[in-house]
């Protein structure tokens, strides 16, 4: 999947998708990101990305002429163009799923109050939003959607990821039960006994209790 990024702070991609998986996917050429920088596609001797609100009102919206010119020379016949903004569709591991199917995205992310609304109009093909809360870019939020997309590329993970992935579609945040590693018992903490006694079918019927109860208490919504 080629992913491409329009930003005014391409400074703060340098670190997040160089690590990890990620950066495996790039060097695989299972994703190929570019991150632009939208002052680049500004033609005035100030380089001028924002303006003042017509009608009056606070903050500052991104201007269309820079977005334009960026987006028309970056976007390629399949690629899918998306806002990022606090006012978008909610971003979620459905979402996640149905943008892994797409060929070519580009993000587009905002700053200031938000985007001239021709800019919605007439380039962006969807609007995301990753939460409600607001950021000051949405440069994060680009971030957020680049790796929730990326490992779910074919190749991206490993067997046993993918596997965890496909039995996760109940719902992500749920069916998630207290797990435990060596040393059986730390710091006076012990491992429930259940998880060491061999036997299998009690263990799934104590995860499948644990999971719900935890479920319960913190996303009833999910019930
Ligand atoms: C557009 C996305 C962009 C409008 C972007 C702010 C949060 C998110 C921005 C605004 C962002 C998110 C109206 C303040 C840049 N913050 N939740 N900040 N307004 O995905």
């Amino acid at each position: 999947m080629k992913i491409d990024v329009l930003t005014l702070f391409p400074a703060m991609f340098a670190g997040p998708l160089d690590e990890s998986i990620i950066k495996r996917a790039r060097e695989a050429g299972l994703l190929d990101l570019a991150i632009h920088n939208l002052r680049d596609y500004t033609r005035d001797r100030h380089k001028t990305v924002d303006d003042r609100p017509f009608g009056g009102g606070p903050g500052m919206l991104l201007k269309p002429e820079p977005i334009f010119e960026a987006v028309e020379k970056l976007k390629r016949e399949k690629s899918r163009v998306i806002l990022l903004s606090p006012a978008g569709r909610p971003f979620n591991q459905a979402v996640a799923r149905e943008l892994a199917q797409v060929e070519d995205m580009l993000l587009v992310t905002g700053h200031y109050e938000g985007f001239d609304e021709r800019i919605r109009e007439r380039l962006a093909d969807d609007e995301l939003s990753i939460g409600d809360y607001i950021l000051t870019n949405g440069a994060l939020p680009a971030m957020v959607v680049v790796d929730a997309v990326t490992r779910l590329l074919p190749g991206v993970l490993g067997d046993d990821d993918s596997a965890k992935e496909e039995s996760f579609s109940a719902g992500v945040a749920g069916l998630e039960y207290p797990q435990y590693t060596r040393p059986a018992e730390f710091r006076g903490m012990k491992v429930p006994e259940v998880l060491l006694s061999g036997n299998h079918a009690e263990i799934a019927k104590w995860r499948t209790h644990q999971a719900a109860l935890r479920t319960k208490e913190r996303r009833p919504d999910l019930l």
